[in-house]
């Protein structure tokens, strides 16, 4: 990306569906504030209010696959803490949403298998990205 796109906002309840994919996201409100890059999937940081920065896989976009219709920007956190990670809850948090490189146009899939293959695919590749990067912290 040529300059940096960040994005804040609180972290709001999306149609939890991403915990049964797998892949359970923090979702920005739609009031959140910054540059939204295009749609599609990013390697970035999610920065919690702590100050914490954890490396993320990023979607940007409708969720074509499900038939959503509102352009959501949700984070998923790649390794996650091992210790209670139940107790992980972004929820009601502000956050800041680092974007750092694009990995892919978002895809309208034939259903949740084929995402949930590709999610695995981009959370890989996002990780390489990040360690290659480091957390600039
Ligand atoms: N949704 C799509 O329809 N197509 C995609 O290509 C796509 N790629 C994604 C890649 C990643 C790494 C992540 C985290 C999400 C992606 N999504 C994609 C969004 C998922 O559909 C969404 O996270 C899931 O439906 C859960 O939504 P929810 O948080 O509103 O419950």
């Amino acid at each position: 990306l040529g300059r940096t796109h960040m994005m804040h906002g609180e972290v709001v309840h999306g149609a939890a569906r991403g915990r049964a994919l797998g892949f359970p996201t923090a979702n920005l409100a739609h009031d959140s504030v910054g540059h939204i890059p295009a749609d599609g999937i990013y390697a970035g940081w999610l920065v919690d209010q702590s100050g914490t920065r954890w490396p993320a896989a990023i979607s940007v976009g409708s969720n074509p696959t499900f038939a959503g219709v509102a352009r959501q920007v949700e984070a998923h956190v790649i390794d996650r803490p091992d210790e209670a990670p139940e107790a992980f809850d972004l929820y009601g948090q502000r956050v800041a949403v680092e974007f750092v490189d694009r990995l892919r146009g978002m895809v309208a899939y034939r259903g949740p298998e084929a995402l949930v293959d590709q999610m695995k695919l981009d959370v890989d590749q996002a990780r390489r990205v990040l360690a290659g990067v480091g957390s600039g912290a």
